[in-house]
């Protein structure tokens, strides 16, 4: 299991928060996601086997924000 942090641009609200939690979490090979509003942090747990780190990346952007590199 692997263990990321992300850092997300975009956010205004708890609602674009949970969205992106949400997504996360229906990706498959994603063990575990909590997102943090305040620190913009996401904090993902992956089976790198089943998904990869730019295919994390890529829902995120997908739903309209963006992954600070
Ligand atoms: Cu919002």
């Amino acid at each position: 299991m692997e263990n990321i942090i992300l850092k997300i641009n975009g956010m205004k609200c708890t609602g674009c928060s949970q969205r992106v939690e949400r997504a996360l979490k229906n990706t498959d090979g994603i063990e575990s996601a909590s997102v943090n509003l305040e620190t913009r942090e996401a904090n993902i747990s992956y089976n790198k086997g089943l998904v990869t780190y730019d295919k994390i990346c890529e829902t995120i952007v997908d739903l309209g924000f963006e992954v600070e590199k």
